[in-house]
């Protein structure tokens, strides 16, 4: 399947494209701010407009990130991505990544839920979310990274392996929950379904600061 190239939602410096599946076109280096037009010769290669290098978007599934039922974790997964959609993330220890909140108008938060060994992801029903700045720069149990107002970013470092449950303060009952691995070679999970376009953004409707 080929996926046109898009730089929808990602309106940010800094852009970088990969190919996933397969090694075409030119990788993405640095932070190479240019947006490179890739060959479709292979149908089977998917072209994805990515993300800058350790960088984590988020926003509302409900805005074009998509959610996916993850088989691994048997849990929905939403409002996170490495790539273009929702998605499980997976870093290598000690990276420092930035959490960038691709929304236009809808500020958000990630905190770390809960810390787990393994499948499945149990996402408590109710967990206490802090909207306020807890924990340090270290992702851990207890991080919560304060509010990210829309095009803005905050930086955390990923100190400790693990894997964590993650949520955004306000919005985690509207799906913005998800796994973040973090271990030697750790990559990002397959990537969610965009949302119908015509269909209307229910949950932005019920966002209440
Ligand atoms: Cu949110």
């Amino acid at each position: 399947m080929v996926r046109r190239l898009l730089a929808v939602g990602l309106a940010v410096a800094g852009l970088a494209v990969s190919a996933c599946g397969g090694r075409v076109g030119a990788p993405a280096s640095g932070n190479g701010a240019d947006i490179v037009p890739l060959p479709q010769f292979d149908p089977n290669v998917a072209i994805f407009a990515t993300v800058p290098k350790n960088t984590v978007g988020e926003e509302l599934p409900s805005e074009g990130l998509g959610t996916i039922r993850s088989v691994h974790w048997k849990a929905t997964l939403g409002g996170f991505t490495q790539r273009q959609y929702s998605q499980a993330l997976g870093f290598a220890p000690h990276t420092k990544i930035t959490i960038l909140n691709l929304s236009h108008h809808i500020e958000h938060t990630l905190d770390v839920v809960k810390v787990i060994k393994r499948p499945p992801a149990l996402f408590p029903p109710n967990p206490k979310l802090p909207k306020n700045k807890q924990g340090g720069s270290t992702l851990q149990l207890g991080y919560a990274s304060g509010i990210i107002m829309p095009g803005k970013s905050v930086t955390v470092t990923l100190a400790k392996p693990g894997i964590y449950l993650i949520g955004c303060a306000f919005h985690y009952h509207s799906g913005m929950r998800d796994v973040f691995v973090v271990e030697p070679d750790a990559t990002p999970g397959p990537q969610g379904t965009p949302p119908d376009p015509t269909s209307s953004p229910t949950v932005r409707s019920s966002y209440a600061p």
